[in-house]
């Protein structure tokens, strides 16, 4: 099977463009008469849903940002009432609170469908066999694949993430065909299977869909020859449905947006100015068909840039190119969204701790680890051993029981974090991507 649904996936730019501009005029209406916000947003720029006639206006709309989410959290910017929204996942927000997504049956539907044309476009058909190892729960990687592929009709194997010598067992026995987790964690998967002594032949294994993070060219051919397969690269955000947004095809060039149902746009992340196919900027989705919560050019931060030019493998739909940073310091640590603000509101809960610390992320046998240095004050400098362990073990506790991460924690002497004139540099990311 080479497309899951080519009427989408190929349609004409014509066809596609008078698809887009109905869907984007019926959004712009819903979330106008839905949503406080957006009619606040739109009434302050002077323009009514019926200014909004063809792609072109897109521009005229205002941006969405991920604190207008937490801002009207949980649900002010849903525009469905929550008696018709079926499933709730969140993701990390830039502060304590979580980005809250809701989803009507409609949008599980849109969703298992671009979830389903992201594993045809890696190859899976109905004889697959899934192996699902993204999380399962508020995190949308596991019900978001787990989904497309009951679409399709594939075999799915719900185990989720960690266990990881259970995953390999499994995957020989069962005869997995694909894999789809982080490619840092498929990394890890290799490693642990060599040390097993399990070879790549040993196993079933065809293609990988990987994604949630950022990884390198270089990490995906070592993930392939590792592994024997090949390793497509899929991109999604909660905030816009999850998984699914978007799919690398065989050719390997470029991510194909599922375009009938986002459109995107890169801008210059200062400006907001749209910039033309091509440019690097910030990328910028509008969702066109969702019901729960519709977002009108949402900021992304996810580096990027578009190209509209026909893909070998027949698809017409425009591709991204492979996100290359952030225009914000999120990090993603084993696939959690991690903000430095959001570790430093745990360790000021802390009394014995300064407000002076530094996030150091490396990735060690395939595996992010974080280290966090904080300052200690000088009275607890002045406290015996024992009293600085303890400190260290309450906010190891703190930070995994709040953001979900393991972490080393190392209380410094006071005054030992470089200060900085300008903006402080809290984080030393030495993975390479
Ligand atoms: O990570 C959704 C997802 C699940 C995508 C499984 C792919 C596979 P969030 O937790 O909301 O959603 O995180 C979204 O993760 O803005 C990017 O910064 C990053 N990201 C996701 N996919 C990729 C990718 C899921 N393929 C944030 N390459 C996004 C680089 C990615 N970064």
């Amino acid at each position: 099977m080479k497309y899951w649904n080519p009427s989408c996936e190929c349609m004409s730019r014509d066809e596609m463009t008078k698809l887009q501009t109905e869907r984007l005029i019926e959004t712009v209406k819903r979330v106008y008469h839905n949503v406080p916000l957006y009619r606040e947003k739109m009434q302050k720029k002077g323009i009514e849903p019926g200014d909004i006639k063809t792609l072109d206006d897109l521009k005229k709309l205002p941006f969405t940002y991920k604190d207008d989410l937490r801002d009207t959290y949980p649900y002010g910017m849903f525009a469905a009432p929550l008696s018709e929204i079926v499933r709730i996942h969140a993701s990390s927000g830039t502060t304590g609170k979580p980005t809250v997504v809701g989803y009507t049956r409609k949008d599980i539907d849109t969703w298992s469908e671009v979830t389903a044309r992201t594993l045809v476009s890696a190859g899976a058909d109905k004889n697959s066999l899934i192996q699902v190892a993204y999380g399962y729960g508020l995190f949308t990687g596991g019900l978001g694949i787990h989904y497309g592929a009951e679409r399709i009709g594939a075999s799915v194997i719900p185990i989720s993430g960690g266990n990881t010598k259970r995953q390999i067992q499994i995957m020989k026995d069962f005869g997995t065909t694909i894999l789809a987790c982080t490619p840092s964690y498929a990394l890890y998967m290799a490693e642990v299977m060599e040390e097993l002594g399990i070879k790549k032949e040993d196993l079933k294994l065809k293609a990988g869909v990987f994604g949630a993070e950022q990884w390198s060219e270089n990490m995906r051919k070592e993930i392939e020859e590792r592994l024997g397969i090949i390793a497509i690269d899929i991109y999604g955000l909660s905030e816009v449905i999850g998984p699914g947004v978007s799919t690398e095809c065989y050719c390997k060039c470029g991510l194909h947006v599922q375009e009938d149902h986002f459109i995107p746009e890169i801008i210059d992340p200062e400006t907001g100015e749209v910039l033309p196919p091509g440019s690097k900027g910030e990328l910028v989705f509008s969702t066109i068909t969702k019901e729960g919560i519709p977002l009108l050019r949402y900021r992304t931060r996810d580096i990027s840039s578009l190209n509209y030019e026909k893909c070998e493998c027949g698809r017409t739909t425009v591709r991204m190119s492979k996100v290359s940073g952030r225009t914000d310091d999120m990090l993603i640590i084993r696939g959690v969204n991690v903000f430095p603000s959001q570790i430093e509101s745990v360790l000021l809960e802390f009394g014995d701790t300064a407000p002076h610390y530094l996030l150091i992320v490396d990735r060690v046998d395939n595996l992010d680890v974080l280290e966090i240095w904080v300052e200690m004050n000088q009275q607890l400098f002045s406290d015996q051993v024992k009293k600085i362990e303890d400190s260290e073990k309450k906010i190891r506790k703190a930070i995994e029981e709040t953001l979900g991460i393991s972490a080393t924690v190392k209380l410094v002497e006071p005054k030992t974090i470089e200060r900085s004139e300008g903006k402080a540099k809290r984080v030393i990311d030495k993975r390479k991507f």
